[in-house]
């Protein structure tokens, strides 16, 4: 039986348009539902917009706009956005879909059934941009710790989920399921909101209308962001299709920003328990990408256009350099001379230098035609024993949902198989079996990184395996499987012609687009 692999992204607010932020997360999903793919386990990828509540009804008003109209067209800013960054999403899901709308009365009619749900009255401080409230001693001088602006005072009679109740079965279900919330700094986080207490919220509104109804109240729209997290559910049939339901839930691996680790870690699996579902298998939290320090946000107008950026330097510069130099879990800073710093010294210089350099030997001394490597254990065996412990690192780093160490791992063998071509220098010797040798171990190490890198800049990795003239996807599902996949020494049969052409990478000199910082 395969594994089965639900990646999720957060659904992105209609308020603003895809930011590089949001192109991080995507990235980063994207890529790990490739490594997936790759191993053989069966994937369902899943992104999609939030589109209900306050922040929106007031974005489309200041545009004049009906709010529907307004979800419609940010909406479809990001449904174009995400193909041109090669993300490889199965489903979008909208939270105006009509699906999502039965998901949802499913979901929350279940919660009221089961007695989770009760009518009250709520006073508090209010951020719209967060679309959540604030305990006074949570304001920074009384703004919205995250977005730094005021909040407002809001009182509305509501209904209320009953998640006080269900501390210590978080507790107990957190303790039986260590990497449930996963890189651990935010696991500890997620237990030490647990231990500070939970407090009932305030999940439906009357004051808007923008928003899925209540089932068993006409009055009331549900609060967005319970409506929110049940789009995991929608997309997978929940209520609807028993069997697909019960196929991908709880397969689920949630990728989120650290902003709302209290929504998902807190929030979400007590809801699950509430509704007499699992909760989620896991919720992997990375953190922010920053501008001179500063979180990247629509609010603080310090925004990176990943389009922009990705038609200067290119999707694969983009795409390796949000993957190889934010570690999951850890902040990072943006900047144009770190990202192109990065292309030179990675793609264009290791990488591009690498490929070019063996095309042209092959093509000198082997008419073009690839050599085979010594074989597995009948070569004098150095790159051979670089490769199988860079493959073993590269495959636990992804395994571990971690880009950044994979794509380290794997350029040790890129630099590992330039120092080899630089001691042996092929191109002085005369064609022969020792030219041979060398060059059949450059070409198997580039098949390998061809499969290894696949997740990450996969336009690149299939442009070596043309190069190489190796036959089919290289993405081909189960391509990097344990058992039965192409990860060890040897796979390189050689005669194959080998394409000596453009470098995949020319070198950049200036930097052309400079960040905005905030
Ligand atoms: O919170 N760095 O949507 P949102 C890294 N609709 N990631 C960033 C980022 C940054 N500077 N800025 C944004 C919402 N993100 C809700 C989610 S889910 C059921 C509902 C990413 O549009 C990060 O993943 O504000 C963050 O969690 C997400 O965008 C928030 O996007």
């Amino acid at each position: 039986m395969p594994r089965r692999w639900y990646q999720t992204t957060p659904i992105f607010y209609v308020n603003d348009r895809p930011h590089l932020g949001t192109a991080y997360t995507v990235v980063t999903a994207d890529a790990l539902a490739r490594w997936h793919r790759l191993v053989g386990d069966e994937v369902l990828f899943l992104t999609g917009t939030d589109e209900h509540g306050l922040k929106i009804e007031r974005a489309a008003e200041e545009r004049q706009l009906s709010a529907r109209a307004w979800a419609d067209q940010t909406s479809a800013a990001f449904q174009a956005a995400w193909p041109q960054l090669s993300i490889s999403n199965d489903d979008f899901i909208r939270t105006t879909e009509p699906r999502h709308y039965r998901a949802v009365a499913r979901f929350i009619q279940a919660i009221y059934d089961n007695g989770h749900i009760y009518k009250g009255e709520y006073s508090g401080w209010y951020c719209v941009s967060c679309e959540a409230y604030y305990r006074d001693e949570e304001l920074v001088a009384g703004d919205c710790p995250v977005h730094k602006r005021p909040v407002e005072w809001l009182t509305e009679e509501n209904y209320f989920f009953a998640l006080s109740r269900f501390a210590e079965r978080l507790a107990t279900w957190y303790e039986a399921h260590p990497g449930a919330v996963r890189p651990e700094t935010r696991r500890n986080e997620a237990l030490g909101l647990l231990r500070q207490g939970l407090e009932d919220i305030s999940i439906t509104r009357t004051s808007i209308r923008w928003g899925v109804p209540v089932p068993f109240d006409a009055g009331h729209v549900v609060y967005v962001w319970y409506d929110a997290l049940v789009n995991y559910l929608t997309a997978i049939g929940y209520g609807e299709d028993e069997e697909r339901f019960a196929a991908w839930w709880p397969a689920s691996h949630h990728l989120i920003g650290k902003d709302i680790l209290r929504f998902h870690c807190i929030w979400w699996p007590a809801m699950c328990m509430a509704a007499g579902i699992d909760p989620p298998s896991e919720v992997l939290v990375h953190g922010f990408l920053l501008v001179g320090g500063e979180k990247m946000s629509k609010s603080r107008a310090n925004q990176v256009d990943p389009l922009e950026l990705a038609a200067d330097v290119g999707v694969e510069a983009l795409r390796y350099h949000l993957l190889r130099d934010v570690t999951v879990g850890a902040d990072g800073d943006f900047s144009y001379e770190a990202l192109v710093g990065r292309y030179n010294a990675d793609l264009a210089n290791n990488l591009g230098n690498l490929m070019s350099r063996v095309a042209t030997v092959v093509a000198s001394k082997c008419g073009g035609i690839g050599p085979a490597p010594a074989g597995a254990g009948s070569g004098d065996g150095r790159l051979e024993q670089v490769a199988g412990r860079v493959v073993e690192a590269a495959r636990a780093a992804w395994e571990a949902s971690s880009p950044s160490e994979a794509l380290e791992a794997t350029w040790r063998l890129i630099r590992e198989t330039n120092a080899e071509l630089e001691e042996r220098e092929p191109w002085r010797l005369p064609p022969g079996p020792e030219v041979e040798r060398v060059l059949g171990d450059a070409l198997e190490a580039l098949r390998l990184v061809a499969i290894l890198v696949a997740p990450a800049i996969p336009a690149t990795a299939t442009a070596l395996w043309g190069r190489l003239g190796l036959p089919g996807r290289v993405d081909e599902p189960g391509r990097a499987a344990v058992d039965g996949g192409e990860l060890a020494w040897g796979g390189y049969p050689g005669g194959l012609p080998v394409e000596k052409a453009e470098p995949l990478f020319p070198r950049r000199r200036e930097p052309t687009v400079a960040a905005e910082a905030g």
